[in-house]
């Protein structure tokens, strides 16, 4: 035994995987103690491999959070469960995301039997325990246990922190040594220009409801601070598949697209640290979420 292997370095990449709403962006925002995934209540809401980083002096955790794996329907499904199966065998562990308020069904099953297939050590998170008793979170646990033979299951709620320094600390256990990946500033991969077109896809993912949260894209055109002052100067694209649902996201006398601007804006402030002047537009690009050259177009790597 290498008695030095007590002061190495040690690093790895932490894989949140589940199925779509169960909180595994909710998860990761609270494990980085700050947004740099954005949420909602619709499923599919990540569409995109976003990592966060947490840096102490004896370790590194880079947290990968994943859209939620589910039944395919399009280029635009099939690209994001095959963003999923790789993460599964590119992490060090597996932090498989369960919603302790639902059914662990059908969709859950077909996970674990995806994660059979890889190597990966995987844990699981019972979330939403906030919304448990003690007892439904103990047959929760109970039944996770029979799903998947998991090196541990862990009751958390990402909402409110429940739970998660906890999993924080169990998954160091899982860290081989390794470098410092990322300076120690860096709390994610994401670049701004990202976050900020997730951020107004967020609004418009909050105030749209149906098919349409779906069919929202957005991509950023230009980016750039004025001369004369601190404004920093957005404009952005908001794609739909249908001219109807153009109709929906402008909203009567525009106020549906002056509310997702005016919301996204008092986000996006605070980000790029400057005063913004966000100039929102909606075109339609038919049915773009069957199409791979589009899909291409967005930034989801
Ligand atoms: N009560 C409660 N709600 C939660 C918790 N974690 C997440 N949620 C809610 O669950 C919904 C889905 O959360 P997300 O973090 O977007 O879920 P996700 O798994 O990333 O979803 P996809 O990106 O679509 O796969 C949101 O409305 C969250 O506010 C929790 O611990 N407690
Ligand atoms: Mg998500």
């Amino acid at each position: 035994m290498d008695l030095d292997d007590d002061s190495q370095y040690r690093s790895g990449f932490i894989g949140l995987i589940g199925r779509p709403n169960v909180g595994k962006s909710t998860l990761l925002n609270r494990l980085a103690g700050r947004k740099v995934a954005i949420t909602s209540d619709k499923p599919q809401t990540t569409r995109n491999r976003i990592q966060a980083v947490i840096t102490t002096p004896d370790e590194q955790m880079i947290f990968v959070d994943t859209p939620g794996f589910h039944k395919p329907r399009g280029a635009l499904g099939e690209r994001l469960n095959s963003l999923v199966l790789g993460t599964m065998r590119d992490v060090d562990v597996i932090v498989f995301v369960l919603d302790g308020a639902k059914t662990i069904s059908k969709g859950d099953i077909f996970i674990a039997g995806e994660l059979e297939k890889v190597e990966t050590p995987v844990m699981a998170v019972i979330n939403k325990t906030d919304l448990l008793d003690g007892a439904k979170i103990d047959s929760q646990v109970e039944v996770a246990r029979h799903l998947f033979p998991f090196k541990s299951v862990m009751p958390v709620s990402s909402k409110f922190g429940a739970g998660v320094d906890e999993l924080q600390g169990a998954l160091l256990a899982f860290l081989p040594p390794g470098p410092q990946y990322f300076p120690d500033d860096v709390v994610s991969d994401q670049p701004e220009r990202v976050l900020v077109a997730e951020l107004i896809r967020e609004k418009a993912l909050l105030l749209t409801r149906d098919e349409v949260p779906h069919s929202v894209a957005v991509l950023i055109e230009e980016m750039k601070p004025r001369e004369d002052n601190e404004l920093v100067d957005v404009e952005a694209v908001i794609y739909v598949e249908r001219e109807s649902q153009k109709g929906i996201i402008i909203g009567k006398g525009g106020r549906m697209i002056k509310d997702i601007g005016s919301r996204a804006r008092q986000d996006i402030e605070p980000i790029l640290g400057s005063k913004v002047f966000l100039d929102l537009r909606v075109k339609v690009e038919k049915d773009w979420s069957k199409n791979p050259q589009f899909i291409k177009r967005l930034d989801y790597q």
